[in-house]
């Protein structure tokens, strides 16, 4: 008798999920199917489940196609599972290709194509359907980003749009999507919502067709690159009642939440001073040195630093200064920000050109958190007191490239799930917008050649 087994979350089941338990189930003759617990999930960063353990083993139940179901809750299971129920075949859907290559010495290891569409009719007409996600753009952030996709319950990667369809279909082979078009409108007839990565200087545009559309959308950061455009988009969105989120992928994960309530406390007492730090060395022909990309590295990174001095100290600033570090293409190599409040005082540096620590730190009137390099993957951070003794380290999660979180924040956002609050608020990110563009205006901006 041939052995198959497959394990899954099966959350939201769909034809994806059948697909897979058919395919599986021919190639053997008993299939054993594990379902994931609650806490496995959140162990192995798999964000949004819906439905309960129990209905989700119920719907692979429904099935008829699993002679056995069981239930996988801890890493290294699937090995254990191999050996004790004597399993000739491990089969799972190719976007894990390679994953579980460790495998092979111990049963055969298939990967069976994924499902590129999940468009069902009847899904549709489910209350929670699956949302049916596109992309516009296909460089580096995009490819990052689809690997983090199937970490997210609830959505599914169908197509992407470029201008340039080479590209386009380049990205659909890679990464096995049901679509790839250079033509929008047929672009946002196939999907529900968009995540936006393409040039800094499109953003506005695909943001505001996306909107004119009737579709949720997700944009890198900077959303735009001045606050005009920022209200403009921002009430768009209200207006047709739609989700519009930056992707500043900090303001999303579960670390930074956690500072961000810690600081507020009152534990380090009034917060007196912030300063933030991120940079990126690199070079030759990037888009990020590029003038004619709107590049340099306020536009490329502060988006971070400000997140967190405007998180921590409010949008109320009384004065903005910068210092910035130019080359002969006038791309601000390395900035200083200096903003002002009313009784307190921030610093952001970010810097393409220059390489400095690139941490956070939040003074306070009884003690300062000090959160270690790279601070805008919030993993751990420590308040420091005058005594040491009270030294206080807190550790949180951040899987993988992070961009999970804010996908999860907004599909959620979307379907109404989860009584998530929002972790940006329109007034923060045009705040930031503004700062960004005073500094492409070269307000209050004293700059020195490289
Ligand atoms: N699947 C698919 N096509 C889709 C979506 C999912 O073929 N469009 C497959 C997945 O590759 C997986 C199975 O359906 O083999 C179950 O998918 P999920 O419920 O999303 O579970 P997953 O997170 O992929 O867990 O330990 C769990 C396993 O690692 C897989």
């Amino acid at each position: 008798m041939k052995k198959v087994i497959t394990y899954g979350t099966f959350d939201l089941f769909h034809e994806g999920h059948l697909n897979l338990l058919k395919r599986a189930k021919q190639l053997g003759d008993y299939l054993i199917v594990g379902v994931t617990t609650e806490q496995y999930d959140e162990y192995r960063g798999k964000l949004n489940v819906v439905d309960s353990l129990m209905q989700r083993i119920e719907n692979v139940r429904k099935t008829g196609l699993a002679d056995e179901i069981i239930i996988e809750d801890h890493v290294g299971q699937k090995l254990e599972d191999i050996i004790k129920y004597g399993i000739d075949i491990f089969v799972v859907g190719s976007d894990w290709k390679g994953k579980f290559d460790y495998l092979k010495p111990y049963c055969e290891v298939i990967y069976l194509e994924r499902t590129r569409g999940i468009s069902s009719t009847i899904l549709r007409q489910k209350k929670c359907g699956i949302i049916r996600l596109g992309i516009i753009g296909t460089g580096r952030i995009a490819k990052r980003f689809v690997q983090e996709v199937k970490y997210v319950s609830g959505t599914n990667l169908e197509g992407v749009y470029n201008p340039n369809l080479d590209s386009a279909k380049k990205f659909a082979d890679e990464f096995e999507l049901k679509f790839y078009t250079d033509n929008l409108e047929y672009f946002f007839n196939n999907i529900d919502a968009v995540y936006i990565a393409s040039p800094h200087k499109t953003h506005y545009e695909y943001i505001k067709k996306a909107l004119v559309n009737n579709k949720h959308v997700l944009c890198e950061k900077p959303l735009v690159l001045n606050a005009i455009e920022a209200e403009d988009v921002y009430t768009l969105a209200k207006n047709n009642s739609l989700v519009l989120i930056e992707a500043i992928k900090t303001a999303y994960c579960p670390g930074f939440k956690k500072l961000l309530s810690i600081a507020k406390s009152g534990k380090i007492g009034k917060i007196k001073d912030v300063e933030a730090t991120f940079t990126k060395l690199v070079s030759g022909q990037t888009r990020e040195l590029d003038p004619n990309e709107n590049g340099g590295s306020v536009t490329e990174l502060a988006s971070y630093p400000l997140l967190a001095i405007i998180k921590l100290l409010g949008v109320n600033y009384k004065d903005v200064k910068f210092e910035s570090l130019i080359n002969k293409n006038n791309i601000d190599l390395y900035t200083k920000i200096h903003l002002k409040y009313e009784d307190a005082l921030a610093t952001a540096k970010v810097g393409l050109g220059v390489k400095s620590e690139g941490h956070l730190l939040i003074s306070g009137t009884n003690g300062y958190i000090y959160v270690e390099a790279p601070w805008w993957k919030t993993k751990n951070f420590e308040i420091r007191y005058e005594n040491q003794d009270d030294n206080e380290k807190f550790f949180y999660k951040f899987d993988g490239e992070g961009l999970r979180y804010e996908l999860s924040e907004f599909i959620s956002m979307i379907s109404g799930n989860k009584k998530l609050e929002y972790k940006l608020y329109d007034y923060e990110s045009i705040s930031i917008i503004k700062i960004i563009e005073m500094f492409l205006k070269k307000e209050n901006t004293i700059e020195i050649k490289y």
